[in-house]
């Protein structure tokens, strides 16, 4: 868009006084950044309204992403990007001697997801705008986002993150299109005088609620759509029902927090309701919104496709069934027509422990409606199966199994598409996890390899390395991702290549300062940056890389005066709250850093430097600076993976197992161009199968590993209770149940190699470049053009000359 630096400065000057009623010169930088995202939502709005009704008045078939996680990051830079003003803004601002960077940093980051799933759903809106397709995320407003992450002696401290506290510049509460969800009460059906059977409701809670809508801003495409997130109130036409603040209690909770305490029975309760709701809210303004499109409701399926993001969202299909049958008064036979045309659903996980399945007595209770359906829906299930393809596989295969509502079962049954986020997971849905549903509904079943923006990921992110690349092949890459591969030809330039390892450097330096500042940690730059990102869980195995570590410091510690390639080793992970064994992974790393780190014949050899409250913004700090990615997880246990790809674009090597979506940069950079260890997914499923691994075999036998293990017992790392012991244990007491101690020698082999390589500098960036130039693939363009072509049938609504442009890959 069209904003002179001149009357952005004029606009912006006024758009802070209307607000505080004082000069720019006073504002604080919550304040100052307050008025500029006002000032930019502003400018979006146009576009907003206009993107909206062009795709009314063009009947555009809309895509609906159901996802009860959401990790926007933060918006002020991507947005001003999208629409073309950042660089007018950030000069306007310095002529008014303020600096954007600074006024970015008072963003608060909305943590409204964990991790992988979350942040996959916002890379998929921001391509949704940028390819001009109708999308719009559906989700929940919670006023506590995932907790903020401190460290307290080394131990993980969880503490309220209210990002809503200064307010949220982006969002729009939208009190026009509220809707109303009922939980619990009697329900009973009566046929009505045109024979129709309409259920009839008693006691039920009644919760109004109001959609907060925040635009999805397309990159250069005047495209802007829509993520809607709803938040839990009280009717008003209810409010003399409520009489203190404990009687509101059950329905404020509703949208209060991300994740509520599923270890007890309440806590459970609460997120069945949150699913419930988001649900229902959303697909009750689908159906209000398809009614302006006036076509026939058969044709709903036409114009509207609703995606299932994990099975958390999977009520929508008992939901739309009920919309369509009670208040659309359909038979079942259209109804199930429709709502199965019209849902498709994405598998994330294989973890058993993690597939989501409800108590029946908790769901007929809190959703009876909901439920009477979910029954009827199985029953006819089990009818056409059982005479088709027999007992086993029909009662393998059931929604309803002993006592609890499968909820995967329900999503595949009530979808015409399941995929998984990788070749490999695919393959594993495909074979093992959903193998009985494979032999029922083959042409169901596809594969949409994850993807990432590059717009956050690395034009902004890593601005350096973007002038870099605009430099040397152009700017089309930006608009045309396949383009990037352009900069393969320059692995041999010199120029290039000093070119490439400088702005490594630079961000190095920088992600250096800032880990003095808040980690009080002195790095050298030089030094190689190793990181490993994520979720603190077992299967992903921040224990391994811990063991390797710690054999590190043994070897420095038994020949200080050897010759080491500096490391600086650097994690960012949150653990969940009843997660006691990933916790105790990170009060030993949390320690060995201090020992490392203060120990003299250690230096600048070795160091960690353990992160709190990672998330997408520190994502963003450390992305640019890493050499090395560490993809570590069990193979076979990792979906896909996503920290892979954005690692990749920004020129670290991936150091891996070949897991998840691991194979596939192994596939397109090549295997001389990463470094892949460990038992492949064949192996871990026949060792499992055998029976035959013993760990303390290996404990035993090997004695570097042996020494390794000991010294988490044996003092060597300071101030541990009993995280030692616990470590210890599970791996050679309880058989280790991530192989761990299996892939060990394989990991410091590789290890071994990526040192070797780092004393090439030229050899490094020669392939730090090559995996910069081979990752176009990972762009969530192309994934959702997959998306689109394959599940939604949904097409771009711009001219081919405006904005992203994708040509083969
Ligand atoms: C969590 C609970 C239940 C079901 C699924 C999850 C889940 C999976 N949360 N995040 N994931 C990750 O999703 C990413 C995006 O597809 C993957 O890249 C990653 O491998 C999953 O672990």
């Amino acid at each position: 868009m069209e904003v002179t630096v001149k009357q952005f400065v004029k606009e912006f000057k006024q758009q802070f006084q209307s607000m505080y009623a004082y000069s720019y010169e006073e504002g604080s930088n919550e304040q100052l950044y307050n008025a500029l995202g006002l000032l930019v939502k502003n400018y979006i709005s146009s576009y907003w309204k206009e993107t909206r009704e062009k795709y009314i008045k063009n009947s555009v078939k809309q895509v609906y992403y159901f996802s009860m996680e959401f990790l926007p990051g933060r918006q002020l830079r991507s947005n001003a990007y999208n629409l073309g003003l950042l660089d007018v803004v950030k000069e306007g601002l310095s002529e008014l001697e303020l600096s954007f960077d600074q006024l970015a940093e008072a963003e608060a980051d909305p943590a409204l997801g964990n991790g992988g799933l979350g942040r996959l759903a916002s890379c998929f809106m921001d391509s949704l705008a940028s390819l001009g397709m109708a999308g719009n995320g559906n989700g929940i407003r919670y006023q506590y986002g995932l907790f903020r992450q401190k460290f307290v002696d080394g131990y993980q401290v969880e503490l309220p993150e209210n990002w809503l506290r200064y307010r949220n510049v982006w969002e729009t509460r939208n009190d026009k299109s509220t809707c109303m969800v009922r939980f619990g009460g009697n329900v009973w059906l009566e046929e009505n005088h045109q024979g129709h059977l309409v259920p009839h409701y008693e006691n039920t809670l009644n919760v109004l609620a109001v959609p907060y809508d925040t635009p999805m801003v397309g990159y250069r495409n005047d495209t802007v759509n829509n993520l809607r997130l709803w938040s839990a109130e009280i009717p008003v036409e209810e409010e003399a029902n409520y009489h203190t603040i404990e009687e509101t209690e059950p329905i404020k909770e509703i949208t209060q927090v991300l994740y509520p305490d599923d270890s007890n029975y309440e806590g459970r309760l609460l997120r069945l309701k949150q699913e419930y709701f988001m649900v229902s809210a959303g697909v009750q303004s689908i159906i209000r919104h398809f009614r302006k499109y006036n076509v026939p409701r058969k044709n709903i399926p036409d114009k509207v496709a609703i995606h299932i993001n994990d099975t958390h969202p999977a009520l929508v299909v008992p939901e739309l069934m009920r919309i369509l049958i009670d208040e659309e008064h359909l038979s079942w036979e259209q109804a199930w027509e429709i709502t199965f045309k019209t849902c498709s659903y994405t598998n994330h996980t294989i973890l058993r422990e993690a597939l989501e399945k409800w108590p029946i007595d908790m769901m007929k209770e809190l959703l009876p409606r909901i439920y009477m359906i979910i029954e009827e829906i199985n029953n006819r299930f089990v009818e056409n199966t059982l005479p088709l393809y027999g007992e086993r596989i029909t009662w393998q295969t059931a929604i309803l199994q002993n006592g609890v509502v499968n909820m995967a079962h329900l999503a595949v049954i009530g979808s015409h598409s399941v995929n998984g986020v990788a070749k490999l997971h695919t393959d594993i849905l495909m074979n093992d996890v959903l193998k009985d549903f494979f032999e029922l509904y083959p042409e169901r079943f596809n594969n949409k390899t994850n993807g990432i923006t590059q717009r956050r990921w690395v034009h902004l992110a890593n601005p350096e390395l973007t002038k870099l690349i605009d430099e040397k092949i152009g700017e089309n890459w930006k608009l045309t991702p396949s383009e990037l591969k352009v900069f393969k030809g320059f692995e041999k330039d010199k120029d290039t290549l000093n070119k490439l390892t400088d702005v490594k450097l630079k961000n190095k330096k920088r992600l250096a300062d800032y880990i003095k500042e808040v980690k009080g940690i002195t790095v050298d730059p030089n030094a190689l940056f190793d990181v490993q990102i994520k979720r603190l869980h077992a299967y992903k195995r921040q224990h391994l890389n811990l063991l390797h570590i710690l054999h590190r410091y043994l070897e420095i510690k038994a020949d200080p005066s050897a010759d080491y390639v500096p490391r600086v080793f650097i994690f960012g992970a949150k653990a969940a709250p009843s997660y006691h064994y990933a916790k105790q992974i990170i009060k030993v790393i949390n320690s060995l850093a201090d020992l490392v780190n203060n120990d003299p014949d250690v230096g600048d050899k070795l160091k960690i430097v353990f992160f709190e409250n990672y998330g997408v913004s520190l994502a963003e700090k450390i992305i640019p600076a890493a050499d090395i990615s560490e993809q570590i997880s069990l193979a076979s246990m990792e979906a896909s993976g996503t920290s892979n790809m954005k690692l990749m674009a920004n020129g670290a090597l991936t150091l891996a197992t070949l897991d998840g979506a691991n194979i596939e940069i192994k596939d397109f950079v090549g295997e001389e161009n990463l470094f892949v260890f460990g038992l492949s997914s064949k192996e871990v499923y026949e060792l499992k199968a055998n029976q035959s691994y013993q760990a303390r075999e290996l404990y035993e036998s090997n004695p570097k590993l042996k020494n390794v293990l000991d010294a988490l017992t044996s003092g060597t790392i300071p101030n541990l209770q009993d995280e030692g012991y616990a470590l210890f244990d599970s791996l050679v007491n309880f058989n280790d149940e991530y192989f761990v101690l299996k892939d060990f020698a394989s990991y410091v082999e590789a290890q071994n190699k990526v040192d070797d390589l780092y004393k090439d500098q030229n050899e490094w960036a020669r392939k730090s470049l090559l995996n910069i130039a081979s990752s176009a693939p990972f762009s969530a363009d192309y994934t959702i053009q997959r998306y689109a072509d394959d599940i939604w049938k949904v097409r771009s609504c711009v001219e081919e000359d405006e904005g992203v442009h994708l040509v083969d890959e």
